[in-house]
């Protein structure tokens, strides 16, 4: 075997030993659908997601991301949690999966670093960067060139066996290794997730527009969520797992067990407070209690007031009157124009029932 192979074996194998279900190696070469994402963007699809405009450039040139660059090992973490999801109780809310535990961006920076010192043992002066979801590389397109996944029509990365509830990090490197060939596989004709998707946000086949999706509009957008959606995000509080709960690729069969099977990652096991909380006690909860039960999570990212606005809507999704009391004390004291307009409109919800 060549030195080259060599590296590239050992890396496998410790990417392993650290904690990652995934792993492939890519030469960073221009993405093959930087066209894509460019257009996606002319389209207006990213909303106010401004930072993807702004690197565009860098994203379809990851060789500039890091001067010598050659190539990335590329890692999946399986993130799917051992409990049964409780989504059909319109009083309680609902975290996308990945948000049950600690933040991934944390927890798989972590694990990347330990790699990386592995890595330099092998190889003391290389250069090289890591990247968890937030660097200015389509981690999507990487992950399927290094052999992870294929698109699905949701836009998911899907792995054959394994689905795709998985996070992808990336270390690149300013040497050459072996590299994967790229995924293969699709969706046939399924539509299972474009006609699932309550707000109608895949709107083609692997094409989302992002000002529709409930992961967007719960997570990323700051302001007021557009009343025309606000009914179709039902009790979803951050994030959304809809288009991959209906997957064919996401439910174990006797010949691919590994389909959505629980993480190993121990920092994602679920908070209590994940897992279908009240929707009123997430409301009479303060601030500071919020960053306490969110401290090193996920959640923190849509905000004390994004939150907020969040668990009004599902409220006023919800249909129990009992909540109208808790509606009104928030109201009484609530200062934020947008979370008294998200709290207002709860309460008109519920009088109408
Ligand atoms: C912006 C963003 C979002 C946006 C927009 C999502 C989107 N689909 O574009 C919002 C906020 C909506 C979002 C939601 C979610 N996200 Co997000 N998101 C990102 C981020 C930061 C950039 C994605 C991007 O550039 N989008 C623009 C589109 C055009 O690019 P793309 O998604 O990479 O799609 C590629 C393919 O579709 C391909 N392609 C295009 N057309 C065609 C046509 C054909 C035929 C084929 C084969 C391929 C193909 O080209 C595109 C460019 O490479 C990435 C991290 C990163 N740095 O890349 C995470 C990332 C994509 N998100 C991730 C996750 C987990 C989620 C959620 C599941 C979270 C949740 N539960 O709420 C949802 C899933 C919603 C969905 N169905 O995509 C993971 C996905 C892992 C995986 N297995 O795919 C990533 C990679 C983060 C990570 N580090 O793990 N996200
Ligand atoms: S995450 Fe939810 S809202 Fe977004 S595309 Fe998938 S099903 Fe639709
Ligand atoms: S639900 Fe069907 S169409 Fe959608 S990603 Fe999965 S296999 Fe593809």
């Amino acid at each position: 075997m060549s030195e080259r192979a060599d590296i590239t074996h050992a890396i496998r194998q410790q990417a392993h030993e650290v904690g990652f279900d995934l792993v492939g190696f890519a030469p960073l070469e221009t993405p093959a659908h930087a066209d894509f994402f460019r257009h996606w963007l002319q389209q207006g699809y990213a909303g106010e997601m401004h930072y993807l405009h702004r690197t565009a450039d860098a994203r379809c040139a990851p060789q500039q991301v890091l001067p010598g660059a050659k190539s990335a090992v590329v890692v999946g973490l399986n993130y799917a949690p051992a409990v049964p999801m409780v989504t059909d109780d319109p009083t309680r809310g609902v975290f996308a999966r990945y948000a049950f535990g600690d933040d991934y961006h944390e927890v798989m920076t972590h694990r990347l670093q330990q790699l990386l010192e592995f890595i330099r043992q092998l190889r003391p002066d290389c250069q090289a960067k890591i990247y968890v979801d937030a660097g200015p590389v389509l981690e999507r397109d990487l992950a399927w060139r290094a052999g992870l996944g294929w698109f699905g029509k949701n836009t998911m990365l899907i792995h054959t066996r394994r689905g795709s509830y998985f996070l992808v990090g990336e270390i690149l490197l300013d040497i050459e290794l072996e590299y994967d060939q790229p995924a293969f596989g699709g969706c046939g004709t399924c539509t299972r997730c474009i006609d699932a998707c309550p707000t109608g946000a895949i709107v083609a086949p692997y094409v989302l527009d992002a000002r529709r999706c409930i992961s967007y509009l719960t997570i990323e957008l700051r302001g007021s969520i557009p009343e025309e959606h606000r009914s179709r995000l039902g009790n979803r509080i951050f994030g959304c797992d809809i288009c991959q709960e209906v997957c064919p690729f996401n439910q174990p069969r006797s010949h691919a067990p590994e389909r959505a099977a629980p993480t190993r990652e121990p920092a994602f096991a679920p908070r209590e407070i994940t897992l279908a909380p009240k929707l009123v006690d997430l409301l009479r909860m303060r601030e500071e209690e919020f960053r306490t039960a969110f401290r090193r999570s996920p959640v923190k990212r849509a905000k004390w007031r994004g939150f907020r606005r969040n668990v009004a809507v599902a409220i006023g999704n919800s249909r129990q009157a009992d909540a109208i009391p808790t509606l009104q004390q928030e109201l009484a004291q609530e200062t934020d124009p947008m979370v008294r307009e998200h709290l207002e409109w709860a309460l008109d919800r519920l009088a109408e029932r």
